[in-house]
């Protein structure tokens, strides 16, 4: 059973969509990746949001662009964690995705990340899922440190070469 489900409304979500997927697999956490889109299908999502449960989800990454009512919807019938991702758009650069997403009514939150925040999606599941499993928990302790380790990096060949030849 996959742990996350990873949903986007449109293929053109998938090149943000792919950096939650690539964080999760480098974590070892299971996921299952769907295009379902809430406008175009409603019936094809409504089964989605009503079975992603009993499908052992405990985390559903939605992704969506302009009036991005896939993760909103989630939450309306997910009963746990929906983390939401706006899409860059050409019109309003985002800004549609990320309002339609960020702005909920009380009760039905989405944890909504940057615009094209993929990866930090991704990141932000994993973390969810560490506070009940020492496994995950350890592999992002690692994976922080690793960040540290490759600023620390630059900075020593900065300090090395210079900032001319950098
Ligand atoms: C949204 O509309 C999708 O999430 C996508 O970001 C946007 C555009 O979809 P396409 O027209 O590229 O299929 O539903």
């Amino acid at each position: 059973m996959a742990q996350v489900g990873i949903v986007m409304g449109s293929d053109s979500d998938m090149p943000v969509m792919a950096k939650a997927a690539d964080i999760l697999k480098e974590l070892g956490i299971s996921y299952e990746m769907r295009i379902i889109s809430a406008h175009r299908e409603p019936d094809e999502f409504f089964e989605y949001a009503k079975t992603a449960e009993e499908k052992g989800f405990k985390v559903i990454i939605a992704g969506a662009g302009m009036a991005a009512h896939l993760p909103g919807m989630c939450a309306a019938i997910f009963p746990m964690p929906v983390i939401g991702i706006p899409m860059h758009t050409t019109s309003l650069g985002g800004r549609d995705s990320l309002y339609s997403i960020v702005q909920m009514p009380t009760g039905i939150p989405v944890a909504t990340v940057a615009i094209n925040g993929g990866a930090n999606a991704g990141i932000l599941a994993a973390k969810i899922l560490a506070t009940s499993d020492k496994e995950i928990l350890s592999k992002l302790k690692a994976y922080t440190a690793s960040l540290k380790d490759s600023v620390v990096a630059k900075d020593a060949r900065l300090q090395k070469v210079g900032y001319e030849a950098y």
